[in-house]
C-alpha cells in the first residue's frame, strides 16, 4: 500500500469521472494494493473500491469530530426496529444479566461476557455524531469499552482482516476492517448521554463506529467474529446490508 502514491489514487479519482475505463484502472489498483471491499461485484462495485480505496489511502487515521457537551441534541431520533422477539423480552425481564457477548473466531481465546463484566473494563467516553444514510442524524454522548480492548484480551490473531458482529436480529450483522476494528473511537456501548443505553438506541450493547455511517452501528450486539475470510460470511458480501443494496463499507 506504502508504494501507492496519493497522487496517483488522486488522479485515478479523476479519471473516474472519466467513466468506465477510469473505474476498472482504479479496481486494479485498489486489487494490487489489497483495497478491495468485499461487496466489489455488481454494477456499484467499482464505486465501492474506489471509495474504500481512497479513504484507506488518505486517512486511515483519522479521527470522526467529537462535540461538546451543550451540542448534545435535545431529542435524539431512534430509527423503528423490527419487533425483537421472545428471546429478547426474556433477557429484557432478567435486566440483561444473561446478555453475552460471544468472542469467538481467530482468537486465542474465546469469550463470552456479561454486560457487568464489559462495564468493569476500561472505558472510553465520546460525543459524536450519528448520520442515517436517509438524512436525518444527531449528536449523543456515548460510553462503553474500545472494541480494541475486547479484541486484545480475546488475543485476536495477526492475520485476522476482518470483525464481524452480530445482533440478536438475524437480519443484522455486519462487519468492518482492522483500521475500523481496532479505531479508538470504535466502541461496544452500555451508556448513551449518561444514562443506560436505551432499548429504542439499541441496549444493552451497542456497536458504535462513528467514522460510518448509522447502518454501521448495530443494535442488541451479540456475537464477534474475528475472521481473514469474509467470504464465508452470509452472501459473502461482507454485511446484511449491501444484500439489500447499502454499500459494506459507509465512511463519512
Ligand atoms: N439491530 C439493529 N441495528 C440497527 C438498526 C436496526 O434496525 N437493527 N438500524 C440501523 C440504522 S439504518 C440506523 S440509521 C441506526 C439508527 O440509530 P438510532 O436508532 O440510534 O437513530 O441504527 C442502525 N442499527
Ligand atoms: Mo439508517
Amino acid at each position: 500500500m506504502s508504494k501507492l502514491s496519493r497522487r496517483k489514487l488522486l488522479y485515478t479519482g479523476a479519471a473516474v469521472a472519466a467513466g468506465a475505463s477510469g473505474l476498472a484502472v482504479a479496481a486494479k489498483l485498489a486489487a494490487r494494493y489489497g483495497l478491495v471491499p468485499p461487496d466489489c461485484g455488481g454494477v456499484y462495485g467499482p464505486g465501492e473500491t474506489l471509495t474504500y480505496a481512497a479513504h484507506r489511502l488518505l486517512g486511515s487515521h483519522s479521527l470522526a469530530r467529537e462535540f461538546t457537551r451543550n451540542q448534545i441534541s435535545a431529542a435524539p431520533f431512534a430509527n423503528e426496529v423490527d419487533p425483537l422477539g421472545a428471546e429478547f423480552g426474556r433477557l429484557q425481564e432478567g435486566g440483561f444479566d444473561a446478555w453475552r457477548l460471544q468472542v469467538d473466531g481467530m482468537v486465542a481465546h474465546p469469550l463470552s461476557l456479561s454486560v457487568d463484566e464489559i462495564k468493569s473494563f476500561p472505558s472510553s467516553t465520546q460525543i459524536t455524531h450519528l448520520a442515517c444514510e436517509e438524512g436525518w442524524s444527531y449528536i449523543a454522548q456515548w460510553k462503553g469499552v474500545s472494541l480494541a480492548h475486547i479484541l486484545n484480551l480475546a488475543g485476536a490473531l495477526p492475520q485476522v482482516r476482518y470483525v464481524v458482529y452480530r445482533s440478536i436480529q438475524p437480519d443484522w450483522w455486519d462487519s468492518f476492517d482492522m483500521i475500523d476494528a481496532l479505531h479508538p473511537q470504535t466502541l461496544v456501548t452500555y451508556e448513551m448521554n449518561g444514562g443506560q443505553l436505551p432499548v429504542a438506541f439499541g441496549g444493552p450493547l451497542r456497536m458504535r463506529v462513528p467514522r460510518q455511517l448509522g447502518y454501521k452501528n448495530v443494535k442488541y450486539i451479540t456475537r464477534l467474529t474475528a475472521t481473514d475470510n469474509i467470504k464465508s460470511f452470509g452472501k459473502g458480501l461482507g454485511s446484511a446490508s449491501p444484500e439489500g443494496g447499502y454499500a459494506w463499507y459507509a465512511g463519512i
